[in-house]
C-alpha cells in the first residue's frame, strides 16, 4: 500500500456559488495525522460531504487554507492530488459492464488478484463469485440487479483497489448490517494501517472507535475528540446518540 497523508484544514470557509446566505461550511479547522482515521458526524445538510469534496479540490475554498502534507492544495497539481485520494459517495456511481471493469475503473494497472483482494476486503467477493459468471458479470441496464448494500460493497472495493493514500468513506455503508460494516471496517485496519482514512456516517455505531470524531452542526465544527471526550462535553453528539 501507499503512506498516509497528513491533512490539515485551517479557518476554511466554503460557500457554492451563487448562493445567497450563509456559507456551508464556516471557519473550519483540524488536523488529521497520517495513517488516523476520523469519524465525521452530524446532521443532514450540516456540511459534512460539502467539507470532504475540498480535499481533492472538486471546489475551491472561499478563505482559508487546506494542506496535504503541508503544502498548499491549491499549489499542487490536480491531477497528482487526486490521485493519491479516493472517495466513495454516498450514491454508488456503477456503469455497464463487468464487475472486474467496475473495479477496475481509477487503477487501469489493477490485477485480477489485487481486484479480488479488494472485494474481499470490502465483502464483495463472496456475492460477486455466488454469480454464475463471477468477475465476469455485467452490470448495467442488461446486467444484474444489485442490492443497495452490494453496490456500496462494490464502491468500497473499487475505492481500494486504487490503493489510494487517503481513503474518504462518505456514509456508503448506510445500506449495510451492522456485522457486514464491522467486517469491512476490521479489513480496513489492515488493509489501511498508514492510509488516512475519513469516514462520513449517521450512526454513532459507525464512528465510535474513529481516532477522533469530527462533530458538525450548521457548517461549524461543534467537537472534536474521542467518543468518551464527546460523550461528556459535546451536547450535540449526545443529542444523535441519543436519537
Ligand atoms: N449544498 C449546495 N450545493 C451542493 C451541495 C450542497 O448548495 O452541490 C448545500 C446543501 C446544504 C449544505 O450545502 O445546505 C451542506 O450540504 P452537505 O451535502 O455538505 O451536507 P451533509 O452534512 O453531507 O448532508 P447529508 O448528511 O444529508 O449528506
Amino acid at each position: 500500500g501507499r503512506q498516509g497523508c497528513q491533512i490539515d484544514f485551517e479557518n476554511v470557509s466554503f460557500a457554492y456559488e451563487g448562493a445567497s446566505g450563509d456559507p456551508v461550511l464556516k471557519n473550519i479547522s483540524f488536523t488529521c495525522l497520517p495513517g488516523e482515521t476520523i469519524g465525521i458526524i452530524g446532521s443532514t445538510g450540516s456540511g459534512k460531504s460539502s467539507l470532504v469534496s475540498l480535499i481533492p479540490r472538486f471546489y475551491d475554498t472561499s478563505a482559508g487554507t487546506i494542506r496535504v502534507d503541508g503544502v498548499d492544495i491549491g499549489k499542487l497539481d490536480p491531477a497528482k492530488l487526486r490521485d493519491q485520494i479516493a472517495i466513495v459517495p454516498q450514491k454508488s456511481i456503477l456503469f455497464s459492464g463487468t464487475i472486474e471493469e467496475n473495479l477496475r475503473w481509477g487503477n487501469e494497472h489493477a490485477t485480477l488478484d489485487e481486484i479480488i483482494q479488494a472485494a474481499k476486503m470490502a465483502e464483495a467477493h463472496g456475492f460477486i463469485t455466488s454469480f454464475p459468471e463471477g468477475y465476469e458479470t455485467m452490470l448495467g441496464q442488461r446486467g444484474v440487479n444489485l442490492s443497495g448494500g452490494q453496490k456500496q460493497r462494490l464502491s468500497i472495493a473499487r475505492a481500494l483497489v486504487r490503493k489510494p493514500d487517503v481513503l474518504i468513506l462518505d456514509d456508503c455503508t448506510s445500506a449495510l448490517d451492522t456485522t457486514t460494516e464491522t467486517n469491512i471496517k476490521e479489513s480496513l485496519k489492515s488493509f489501511a494501517s498508514g492510509v488516512t482514512c475519513l469516514l462520513i456516517a449517521q450512526r454513532i455505531t459507525s464512528v465510535m472507535d474513529a481516532d477522533k470524531i469530527i462533530v458538525m452542526d450548521d457548517g461549524e465544527i461543534v467537537g472534536i475528540g474521542t467518543h468518551e471526550m464527546l460523550m461528556k462535553s459535546c451536547r450535540v453528539y449526545v443529542e444523535i446518540f441519543q436519537s
